[in-house]
């Protein structure tokens, strides 16, 4: 899967690129420098291998993408980003993505758009600046990518959740029957009574329901850890596709549980001992669903 992430140079396509996918945090990327042509990043994610490409934004490399469109092939995601701290280069934005469009339509390329509104905050900003500059970016870039399938949102360093859920369903996107099968098990995690982490083997949350055991889209790395160290005994020790490994204190009434589906998905439960029927019934239903999206994340590489 390839994703492509354009805009104007300092927009901030490396900051979104090192906030969700690289643990960096929003503070750290003021020191980022102006990325030189494009970079590919590559990324497991279910078991898939996705490229993240960010095309550095300066005047000539954005001529030298048009001139030489190829970079541009094979693109499944197209995310222009828009920078709502800079209205002064909205007609700039404009005149690039208008390119970048004529582009993919000569070469018959459809990716699916999500575009936004980025710097969506007040940090360091006027809210009555954002606003209208927000407004009047709306009224040029809303349309303009109506020949495509896109979704819009606006989003910040700073709301790190929000930029994480996009590229999760960015990410998920690309197996079809899986988007109704994680919103299901999103909201199956609000009513259990217990803490629970679905991520892939190599630490990528798809759903969670604890504060602060992410950064971006990547588990904490204890736990990263943990999920990799059952993965090594799931596989040489139990050579099975599917396990699930249970730790208590001696005395106290917590326990872990993590079960691993088809070697892609970890699921971690953190819960009471003294947990009620229903959330046990909740949670073993849980487990059904995501056993079989398992299924479905390994049926769909096959093909
Ligand atoms: N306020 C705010 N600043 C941001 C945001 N995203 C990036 N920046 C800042 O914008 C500047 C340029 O970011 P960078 O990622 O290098 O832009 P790029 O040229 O598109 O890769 C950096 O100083 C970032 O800290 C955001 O959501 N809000
Ligand atoms: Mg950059």
């Amino acid at each position: 899967m390839k994703i492509s992430l354009i805009g104007l140079g300092g927009c901030g396509k490396t900051s979104i690129y090192a906030t969700t996918f690289a643990m960096k945090s929003p503070e750290s990327t003021s020191s980022l420098s102006p990325t030189i042509m494009y970079e590919v990043r590559r990324h497991p994610y279910l078991g898939l291998e996705v490229s993240i490409f960010d095309f550095g934004g300066q005047e000539g490399y954005r001529d030298s993408y048009v001139e030489k469109p190829d970079v541009f092939n094979e693109t499944d995601v197209l995310v222009p980003i828009i920078d709502m701290h800079d209205p002064e280069k909205l007609d700039e934005a404009k005149e690039y993505f208008t390119k970048v469009i004529s582009v993919l339509k000569k070469k018959a390329l459809k990716p699916k758009v999500y575009l936004l509104y980025h710097k969506f905050d007040t940090h360091d900003y006027p809210k009555e600046m954002l606003d209208s500059t927000y407004k009047k970016a709306k009224e040029i870039f809303d349309d303009m990518f109506k020949d495509f399938e896109v979704v819009v949102n606006t989003t910040s360093i700073y709301e790190q959740e929000k930029l994480n859920r996009i590229f999760r369903d960015i990410l998920v996107g690309s197996y079809d029957a899986l988007k109704s099968h994680v919103e299901k098990a999103e909201s199956q995690l609000k009513d259990i009574d217990a803490k629970i982490i679905v991520a892939d083997i190599s630490g990528n949350v798809v759903v969670h329901n604890v504060e602060g055991v992410t950064a971006g889209l990547q588990l904490r790395s204890d736990f990263r850890e943990f999920i990799h160290s059952c993965n090594m005994i799931r596989e040489n020790l139990f050579m099975a596709e599917s396990a699930s490994f249970n730790g208590k204190p001696i005395d106290g009434d917590r326990e872990v549980e993590l079960h691993i589906y088809k070697y892609v998905l970890a699921v971690l439960i953190m819960k009471s001992r003294k947990i009620s029927v229903e959330s046990e019934e909740k949670i073993s239903q849980l487990l059904n669903d995501l056993s079989l999206f398992a299924d479905i994340v390994i049926s769909s590489h096959n093909q």
